[in-house]
């Protein structure tokens, strides 16, 4: 029961920014831990690179046997501060010297309204605002919910195609795509209304007319087929994380949010993914103006400790009865440590604008790359979070086996990348916002490599 070399678990920005491969990936420790991984852990859970970590900092992480990869994926968009971040690892030593744990709902906590205030600081609109904090994403989706049904004394969910929310009960009826998510899980809750989305490359009109057209087929299909006035809230990820980075024309969703004001529909931005400087926005809904009645948090919220939040309308937030929201662990004092620290870090490094230089080096190698490989069918995202997805050349068959081959390849060549899309034919990318940029353009460069050593088909 010994663990891999205590020595080399120093992580942080001090790591060397360096692609360096020691041995095959995955190597003879990190095999040995898989084998044991498969004696002792479900084999439900999967894992995307058959490595086993040591430490992680900046844009790297290096694996048991001395590998150090590059890290293009965030922990899926939670490390946007990078790994280890020192001032998120100290401020969460010294809460937890202090206390770890009293339960806010018991003895309360600065920590947790210092957090609710932070909330209320950065995210969009400057209404009064209140919040409630969480432990993961899904069960922030599920409150959000909860708080939509009591303001309005309504039950109806609406919720977009190629949408994800989470894996709990409730929020895997929110959820889309049923292979993994769903499959074999249900029943799943009542009440739950899926509308298309505004999905420009295969929208049957063409991209031009996807935003009015889809927005009209939504408000169509709310007021025919549920009735405005039942609907309780509208949820929506302004950019579609493992829908694959699905960004909706501009348009459609200020569509969407006036057609909700207009209609006593909560609006609810689903920023789990999106959130924390991610896009070059604080939140991605800023970047079409939308002011959300309520908005969900996680992930990049506390530079990797599980926290999560809702934070909007005052007179929403305070319309549910004492008592009527909480959970033990919910806001949990080392994780608003960790929150405020990371909050701090975003705004002193202006990891904002970090994202969109990141996102502008991107998209300008992933355009250069789309026009010499005829699979890539679109490129898309904004700020540190875009994608590409590939299709059969000529047509919208996604290619979902060249898309895990490559990711395969990449992986093999130390850069952790992620798939995504409701046909599993999407790599995307969201690398920490502190990733030095040569290490991103290598990164790149084994990618472009990748898409050469497995051409398209078909
Ligand atoms: N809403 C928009 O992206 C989590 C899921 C990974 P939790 N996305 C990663 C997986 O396979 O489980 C997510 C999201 C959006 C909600 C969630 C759910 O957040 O913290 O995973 O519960």
């Amino acid at each position: 029961m010994v663990l891999a070399d205590p020595a080399a678990a120093v992580g942080g920005p001090d790591l060397p920014q360096e692609r360096r491969l020691v041995t095959d990936i995955p190597g003879p420790r990190s095999t040995e831990l898989m084998a044991r991984r498969s004696a002792a852990v479900a084999k439900g859970v999967s894992a995307t690179v058959p490595v086993f970590v040591a430490a992680a900092g900046g844009g790297v992480i290096v694996d048991v046997d001395g590998n150090s990869l590059i890290d293009m994926g965030s922990g899926i968009a939670v490390v946007n501060v990078g790994n280890a971040n020192p001032s998120v690892s100290a401020a969460v030593a010294d809460q937890a010297a202090a206390f770890t744990h009293t339960c806010f709902m018991i003895t309360p906590y600065e920590g947790y309204v210092a957090v609710c205030e932070e909330l209320a600081r950065v995210t969009p609109g400057d209404h009064e605002k209140r919040s409630a904090l969480f432990n993961s994403g899904a069960e922030a989706v599920e409150n959000a919910v909860k708080i939509a049904r009591v303001a309005t004394g309504r039950t109806a969910v609406v919720v977009l195609d190629h949408g994800y929310h989470g894996r709990t009960n409730l929020t895997m009826a929110l959820t889309a795509k049923n292979m993994p998510y769903k499959q074999g899980f249900g029943p799943f809750a009542p009440e739950i209304h899926r509308v298309p989305m505004a999905y420009p490359l295969r929208w049957p009109g063409g991209p031009e007319a996807c935003a009015r057209e889809a927005a009209a087929e939504v408000i169509d299909q709310i007021s025919k087929n549920i009735g405005a006035t039942n609907v309780a809230c509208l949820i929506a990820e302004p950019i579609q994380g493992e829908g694959g980075f699905i960004v909706p024309p501009k348009g459609f969703l200020p569509a969407l949010a006036d057609y909700c004001a207009a209609n006593g529909i909560v609006f609810v931005a689903d920023e789990i993914q999106t959130g924390f400087g991610r896009t070059g926005r604080w939140f991605a809904c800023e970047h079409e103006g939308i002011v959300p009645d309520l908005i969900t948090t996680a992930k990049g919220i506390a530079g990797g400790l599980p926290l999560a939040a809702v934070t909007g309308r005052a007179e929403l937030m305070d319309a549910v009865h004492v008592g009527g929201l909480g959970g033990t662990y919910g806001g949990n004092p080392v994780a608003c440590a960790a929150a405020l620290a990371a909050i701090a870090e975003i705004e002193s490094h202006d990891l904002v604008g970090a994202a969109g230089r990141l996102g502008e080096v991107m998209l300008t190698r992933l355009h250069a790359l789309a026009a010499r490989d005829p699979g890539v069918g679109d490129v898309r995202g904004r700020g540190a979070m875009v994608a590409v997805e590939l299709l059969h050349p000529g047509t919208l068959e996604p290619d979902m086996a060249r898309t895990v081959a490559v990711a395969a390849a990449c992986h093999r060549q130390g850069v952790v990348v992620l798939t995504a899309g409701t046909y599993g034919n999407v790599l995307r990318f969201l690398p920490p916002l502190v990733m030095p940029e040569p290490l991103l353009g290598e990164a790149f460069d084994v990618i472009e490599a990748a898409l050469q050593a497995v051409p398209p088909t078909g």
